[in-house]
């Protein structure tokens, strides 16, 4: 297959994938709602070939931000018993910031949008065309960031925190697993539909679900009361991916201001943000010992000792000086990720030679297209280009060898074996990245 030949496909899953409302399906069956960092990746793809389609996409995910500013992780438009857990079970309309007219998940995800703004923005041939809409979309984000902040930061701290595992978009790291360590869930019955649709193997077990539910019933007991889930919930974590998303946000958020002329307040903070979050990253999620960024448990008080691929996202938003940068980049080109004989494909999405690490199941080792996409991008900020060329060529080859898939094993001497990705096909923010990635040959 030929850059053109997957231009095409790529371009005819975002067609396929897209719904009434504006917006586009992560994928067929599995996923069928809006979700809101997928939304994100998604209108990158679709802003290289149709402007108006990427407008509508971010058009229809801010379309259910709550009162307060807060941006919900899945947006669920038309009723679908193909998903588990689904709006009863979320249970978000006990909040009193939650819109009438559409039901959401009480939860986030990574805070991407004001970066993808930003990227519309330079895609758009026309600027006049897509002046109206930044100009909306700027205040929106604004005040999510605003949300998060005022909401998300009890210290006071620049850092956020997340507070759920599907709120970090990498659901079932290994990370988690030391979080889940300090409390017990209880055991539900659960009617799970992933598994029905993909391969257990490639999905989180049962015992992972529990933990998932139990934090769900923890926030609809206090009617996802923000100051009361700090106050109670067993897992508020400051994620490095996360609060990267957000920084890299900012500082995008801040030259759009300047493009549109937002009040001068605004621009100013959305700096003071950046740079507050930068600072306080260095200071707290940046461990000598691993060579890495890693998360912190604002709950026990410690960091968690697990390199993910999330632990390279703080390039993406320049958070590191140089020399930590290169710190980054020794780690990513070590046995832990790229292999002592580039065995694999980066970015495994965790220490491949960390015991739990496996490459089949979910996010606890398959590579994901997202995460390289950002890890490619972060590279070139710091002129690390022979790395950058790696990954991108990586995620090309496994998705010309594979196909357009949700993940994929990083081994490749396994090639000849495996016959295709895993999790789902035709997935949406595969195809956008990679048609990001191809027209940035142009
Ligand atoms: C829960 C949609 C989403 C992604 C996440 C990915 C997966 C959902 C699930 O799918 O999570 O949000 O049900 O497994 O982990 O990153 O946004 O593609």
């Amino acid at each position: 297959m030929n850059d053109i030949e997957l231009a095409l496909a790529c371009k005819k899953i975002l067609i396929e994938n897209k719904r009434e409302g504006g917006f586009t399906e992560p994928t067929a069956t599995l996923y069928p709602f809006q979700w809101l960092w997928d939304s994100g990746f998604i209108a990158i793809g679709l802003a290289t070939f149709d402007i108006q389609a990427a407008m509508e996409e971010i058009t229809a995910l801010h379309s259910a931000q709550w009162s307060n500013g807060f941006v919900p992780h899945i947006i669920f438009h038309t009723p679908n018993e193909l998903y588990y857990p689904g709006p009863e079970v979320h249970g978000a309309y006990l909040s009193t910031f939650a819109p009438k007219n559409i039901a959401t998940t009480g939860l986030t995800q990574p805070p991407v949008i004001g970066f993808v703004l930003e990227k519309i923005y330079n895609a758009a041939q026309n600027k006049n065309e897509v002046l109206t809409f930044l100009i909306a979309q700027f205040e929106k984000t604004f005040k999510f960031h605003n949300y998060l902040y005022s909401n998300r930061d009890p210290l006071n701290e620049g850092l956020v925190y997340i507070q759920h595992n599907w709120e970090s978009g990498t659901d079932n790291s290994p990370a988690w697993d030391e979080v889940w360590k300090t409390f017990e869930a209880p055991h539900y019955d659960l009617p799970r539909r992933d598994i029905q649709h993909i391969n257990a193997e490639q999905r989180p077990t049962h015992r992972d679900y529990e933990y998932y539910i139990y934090l769900l019933e923890i926030f609809k007991s206090v009617n996802y009361n923000d100051a009361l889930i700090a106050e109670k919930s067993p897992f508020l974590i400051q994620d490095p991916l996360f609060n990267s998303m957000l920084a890299a946000s900012n500082e995008s958020l801040a030259r759009l201001g300047e493009l549109i002329n937002a009040p001068k307040n605004q621009i100013k903070k959305l700096k003071y943000w950046y740079n507050r979050t930068k600072i306080a990253m260095n200071k707290k999620l940046w461990s000598d010992a691993d060579n890495g960024y890693l998360h912190y448990d604002l709950r026990n008080k410690r960091l968690i000792h697990a390199l993910t691929s999330s632990s390279f996202a703080p390039l993406y938003a320049k958070i590191p000086n140089q020399l930590r940068a290169k710190k980054l980049l020794t780690t990513l080109l070590s046995a832990k990720f790229l292999g002592t004989k580039s065995e694999n494909f980066l970015c495994p999405s965790f220490n491949t030679l960390d015991e739990r690490y496996n490459p089949i199941k979910y996010w606890r080792g398959p590579v994901w297209v997202n995460m390289n996409w950002l890890i490619y991008y972060g590279l070139h900020r710091y002129n690390f280009n022979d790395a950058a060329n790696i990954i991108k060529k990586d995620t090309l080859d496994l998705v010309i060898k594979y196909g357009i898939w949700e993940y994929f094993n990083p081994d490749k001497k396994k090639v000849n074996e495996i016959p295709n990705g895993y999790g789902a096909p035709n997935f949406s923010w595969t195809a956008a990245l990679v048609l990001d990635l191809l027209a940035k040959d142009k």
